[in-house]
């Protein structure tokens, strides 16, 4: 059996990192974790620390078969550590290491970079439970509500993956972090968490579909960014955070998927063919596809934000020590090294929008943006395919990458979604036609009801096509009493 496979589920952390054998980390997490069930408890689902839910837990890392699926009280849930098999003589993929063995220890010069590179991928864990801790009471059904938790539950693990790298590495430095993660809390004034778009509310089920569709994205690119690391130990335990993260983008592209084939089933049952028909359509009680568009500009905005600068030299920096690759580096046909190489970036010109050639080590947050939207592009793709077989004459469609920024070269101008250029006034004019505004959120609030019981849906979204591990459409996948 390969290095790692073996899982030790008995004891109090599960792991497959020989967590008995080492004791000064061990003592380090047992430490650690009241904390975190302290955190759980205050910060986690409101309302529903009794519950049974029917829960995937991480059991194995073997890709045939690595989940158990039971039912189980959140408080209860056995959060591990658990990295993907180690790859025997596995080298270095790119940067100035190129070729070298994987470290398995953490270079001293490269303590820093990777103490803040852990550090920003744990905060946002625990901040997208803060976010989410209202979501419970307003579900849109049992099935719904156990997706919530689940997403919640294993962002709650890969919070432990980081707290395990940061102890295990960086000794008293990573306890201290580790701590911190404890401490910050999602749109707090004086602690908040350390990137925008984890300070924002998560305010209704349109908004958490949005989120794991777009910001979880964001998730699985960084994480494939840094499953390429050279630092063997990060490199194994994001290949098996990304096994999870399937599941949180499932759960957002099939929730809008659902919005979008109820809405457009409403509209035909009533004979409605305008999608801006808006008063006729919300008298229908469902979600107006214009509505969809404007919280899809206002995610996809705020994700983009996360990948930083355009141009940046910490992200040439984490690349020519071989921290951070580029997403599917192990596929790309280059040198993987890029120091003559150049990439196109759009940036801010005088004013204008303009693409530059830029040295191609120093536009990597911008080339794993790309990749980023490309892969939005597909899943927006999807939903027009089901809005054009209802026969709707509505596009959704993703905003220019220049729209509602505050990060990076487009925070220094207005654009509209199209991306032309606008003044300060005309984008505020405009405002509530692109952006979600107070009659849209006082209509979604409106609509979020909880539907408690076993096989019954909101009358917004369309129940989905199969269920969760097999299970038939009438399965309780929450015991809220028990
Ligand atoms: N907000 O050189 P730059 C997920 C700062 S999501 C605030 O461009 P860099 C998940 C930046 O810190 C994935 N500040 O930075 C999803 C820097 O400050 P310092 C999370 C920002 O490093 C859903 C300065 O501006 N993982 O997993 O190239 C649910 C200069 O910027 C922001 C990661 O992000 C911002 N948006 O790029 C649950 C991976 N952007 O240090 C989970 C780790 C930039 O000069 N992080 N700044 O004072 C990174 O790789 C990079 O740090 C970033 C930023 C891509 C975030």
């Amino acid at each position: 059996m390969p290095d790692g496979m073996n899982v030790d589920y008995d004891g109090l952390i599960p792991n497959n990192v020989g967590l008995a054998e080492d004791a000064r980390v061990k003592k380090a997490l047992e430490t650690w974790h009241p904390g975190y069930i302290d955190w759980w408890k205050d910060m986690g689902p409101e309302g529903f620390q009794e519950a049974l839910v029917y829960l995937r837990t991480a059991v194995s890392v073997d890709p045939k078969g690595w989940a158990r699926f039971d039912y189980v009280k959140m408080p209860e849930y056995k959060w591990g550590i658990l990295l993907a098999p180690k790859v025997e003589g596995r080298l270095i993929g790119f940067g100035q290491h190129k070729g070298e063995p994987a470290w398995q220890e953490i270079p001293g010069e490269y303590r820093g970079m990777l103490r803040r590179l852990m550090v920003i991928q744990g905060d946002t864990e625990p901040a997208s439970v803060e976010q989410q801790r209202h979501l419970g009471k307003t579900a849109p059904s049992l099935y719904d509500l156990r997706n919530l938790f689940q997403v919640n539950v294993e962002e709650g693990r890969h919070l432990w993956a980081m707290v395990y790298l940061l102890q295990k590495y960086l000794g008293k430095d990573g306890r201290e972090e580790a701590e911190e993660l404890l401490n910050r809390r999602s749109g707090n004034a004086d602690s908040p968490r350390m990137l925008g778009a984890f300070n924002e509310a998560t305010p209704d089920w349109v908004s958490f579909f949005m989120f794991t569709f777009f910001t979880d994205r964001d998730g699985k690119m960084q994480l494939e960014a840094l499953a390429q690391s050279g630092f063997d130990p990060l490199s194994r335990t994001c290949r098996f955070m990304l096994t999870e993260e399937a599941h949180h983008m499932f759960v957002g592209e099939t929730g809008v998927q659902r919005i979008i084939e109820r809405t457009c089933e409403a509209m035909k049952a009533a004979g409605i063919s305008d999608p801006t028909d808006v008063e006729r359509i919300r008298a229908l009680g469902v979600v107006d596809l214009p509505t969809l568009q404007r919280k899809m500009n206002l995610h996809f905005s705020l994700t983009l934000d996360l990948f930083g600068n355009e141009v940046s030299t910490n992200a040439a920096n984490a690349y020519n020590a071989g921290m951070k690759g580029r997403y599917r580096e192990d596929k790309i046909e280059d040198d993987h090294r890029l120091l003559d190489a150049t990439y196109p970036v759009l940036r801010c010109v005088d004013g204008q929008i303009a693409q530059e050639a830029v040295p191609a080590l120093s536009a990597l947050n911008m080339r794993l943006r790309d990749d980023y939207v490309q892969d939005c592009q597909g899943g927006v793709n999807r939903w027009n395919k089901a809005i054009e077989k209802a026969g709707i004459q509505f596009r959704l469609t993703l905003p220019h990458v220049a729209f509602n920024r505050r990060i990076g070269e487009f925070s220094r101008l207005h654009a509209d979604p199209e991306g032309r250029v606008i003044d300060a006034a005309t984008f505020a004019a405009n405002h509530d036609r692109w952006l979600p505004n107070a009659d849209d959120n006082l209509y979604i609030t409106g609509l979020m009801k909880p539907v408690d019981a076993a096989g019954a849906y909101a009358g917004w979204i369309a129940p989905p096509k199969v269920g969760i591990d097999n299970k038939p459409g009438h399965f309780e996948y929450v015991k809220i009493w028990n």
